[in-house]
This record gives structure tokens, sequence and C-alpha cells, in this order.
């Protein structure tokens, strides 16, 4: 069944400093909020590790003020990346509309490192350090960030299909207890036990609102090529089509980061499609597309 009661309002955000269009049709209203237009920033030099630290911060603003909107006007917020710094505003601005959130994050990686424990200073690696209360005193003042708060407790989230995880990274997820399925749960346990176990950690209390921040290169590079960091020994296809099928049924979906979908990474025009027909299908899922087919509730059969 189609979400027709669910607008989904869509952000465009081509924004790809903190690493190194497609439209879903089903049957719900779809509002185009246009792209966002980040300002170039001169002078954005390091601080320690940290790569252009003030664009990144400045971006996320801007974002987290669109999300925002896109909620206060009563839609499911859909944005569409650029790199994953970007969940630091997508998460911001919806956090600042709902009181708690679920966060669902699938990809390959876990985008934990602190400022401090990047190896390469890619912000892209850290959103999740800046957004969880835990990880405040941990966090130093950066410029452009002094509008962020954290806003997300380590036990409201959830990953799927982690397999290129950093030391201090994994010390983090130890230390904070959250709930990981890592690339082996999802082959001990197959794709239906992991959607079954994320949703009862997420509804263990009360049934919070879903922020899925779904990384492209969580799947296979062999469906996902075009993304900036590939990992082998991903999802597949049908799995990745799975958990947003699943997520869809909860009811609870009210924002989507669709992000490090890079078409200059791909290196045929092959390559291209398949990642970007992957990112489609991902979120056709997210809003009510099954598998099975659907029909509208009023169908009959032509009489000849
Ligand atoms: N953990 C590494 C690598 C990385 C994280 N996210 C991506 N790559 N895409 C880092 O840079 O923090
Ligand atoms: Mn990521
Ligand atoms: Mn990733």
């Amino acid at each position: 069944d189609l979400h027709h009661h669910h607008c989904v309002g869509i952000i465009g955000a081509p924004f790809s400093k903190g690493q190194k269009a497609l439209c879903p049709s089903p049957g719900c209203v779809v509002k185009d909020y246009g792209n966002l237009t980040f300002e170039d920033i001169p002078n954005d030099e390091p601080i320690g590790r940290l790569k252009t630290p003030r664009a990144v911060g400045r971006a996320n603003e801007l974002l987290a003020g669109a999300v925002q909107k896109i909620k206060s006007d009563g839609n499911t917020c859909v944005m569409l990346g650029g790199d994953h710094s970007l969940a630091i505003g997508s998460i911001s601005g919806h956090a600042a509309s709902r009181h708690e959130l679920s966060v669902l994050w699938v990809d390959a990686h876990a985008d934990i490192n602190t400022p401090l424990t990047t190896p390469t200073g890619n912000i892209h690696g850290q959103p999740l350090s800046y957004l969880i209360h835990e990880l405040h005193s941990k966090i130093p003042i950066i410029p452009n960030f002094s509008w962020l708060k954290p806003c997300v407790a380590a036990k409201d989230i959830v990953y799927i299909g982690l397999r290129d995880v950093d030391p201090e990274e994994h010390y983090i997820l130890k230390h904070l207890g959250i709930k990981t399925f890592s690339m082996t749960e999802v082959d001990r346990l197959g794709i239906a036990k992991v959607m079954e176990q994320t949703c009862d950690h997420m509804f263990s209390k009360v049934k919070k609102p879903i922020h899925l921040s779904f990384d492209i290169d969580a799947l296979d590079p062999s469906v996902s090529p075009a993304t900036g960091t590939p990992v082998a020994g991903g999802l597949t296809y049908r799995e990745g089509i799975y958990i947003t099928e699943n997520i869809c049924q909860t009811g609870l979906l009210s924002a989507v980061d669709m992000v490090e979908v890079n078409p200059k990474q791909g290196k045929t025009e092959d390559e291209i499609k398949s990642t970007v027909n992957a990112a489609v299908d991902l979120l056709l899922g997210c809003f009510g597309r099954v598998r099975e087919g659907s029909h509208e509730p009023d169908y009959q059969i032509p009489n000849p």
C-alpha cells in the first residue's frame, strides 16, 4: 500500500567538501524544495587535521534550516547529497522539529571519528561524533559550528553494513554501547533478522520518528561503484531494498539522507547508471514501492 497520507519534501545538497538528480514518483505528493547553494569560503585553512571546516560548518547550518522548514511543513524529508558530512545539518534540522529521533545509519563506515581521532581530516568520516550527546565533551570548538548542539543519544543509533571501521571508532562504538550490524551480522543472521532486531532496538521504549541516513557505499561496489570510498563486500541490491521496504512498513520514517552518490566517481556511463538507479530504487522503497506490486484500492478489472 502506498503512503498517500505522506507528503515528501526533497532538498538537494550538492556539497562535497566534507569528503576527499533523482526523484521518486510513488503514490505520494512530492514537493521539490530545490537545491541549496553553498557560497565559497575563502581562506578555509585546515584546523589541526580538519579539512575545510568553515565551509562544512556553514553548509550544514544552511541545510539544518532547510530540513527544519520541510519538517515543519509536515513532510517526510529527503536530502540528496552530497557527502555524508551533510548528516550533521540534516539530523540537526530534523531533531529541531521532533522531540527525539532514532537514527538508522546504513554505511560501510562508522563516520564517528572525532576531529581528534580522524585519520584523514575528512568531515564525512565524523558526522556522528558531532551529533551524539555522549561525545559532546570530545568535540573542540570549530568556526561556523557554534549553531550546532548534540541531539542524538547513543542508544538511539543503529548501524547496518559496517566493514571499514577505524580502531578509534571501534573503541567509541563499544564504549558507548552502540548497536551495530556489521557485514558479519548480515552474513550470520540474514537481512530479515537484522531488520527485526533493528526495529526491536529502536522501538524498545517509545516509538520515535526514524531518521534513515543511507550512504550508498553501504551497497557492494558492484552495484554502486560511483562513490568516493567504495569498500568490497557490501550489501546486495536486494538487501538494500529490503532495508528500505522494512523501514517504510514501520510507518515511522520521518527523514532520509541519500548520500555519497557521486557521478564523477563513475568510470563508465554504466557505473553511473547502476549507482543512481540503486539510489532511486532505495528511495522508492522508502516511500512505499514494494516488489510484490500494488494497485489502487478501487481498481476494477475492465469488463469487455
Ligand atoms: N574512517 C575513515 C574513512 C572514511 C569514513 N567515511 C568514509 N571514508 N567515506 C575516515 O576518513 O574517517
Ligand atoms: Mn558515510
Ligand atoms: Mn561510507
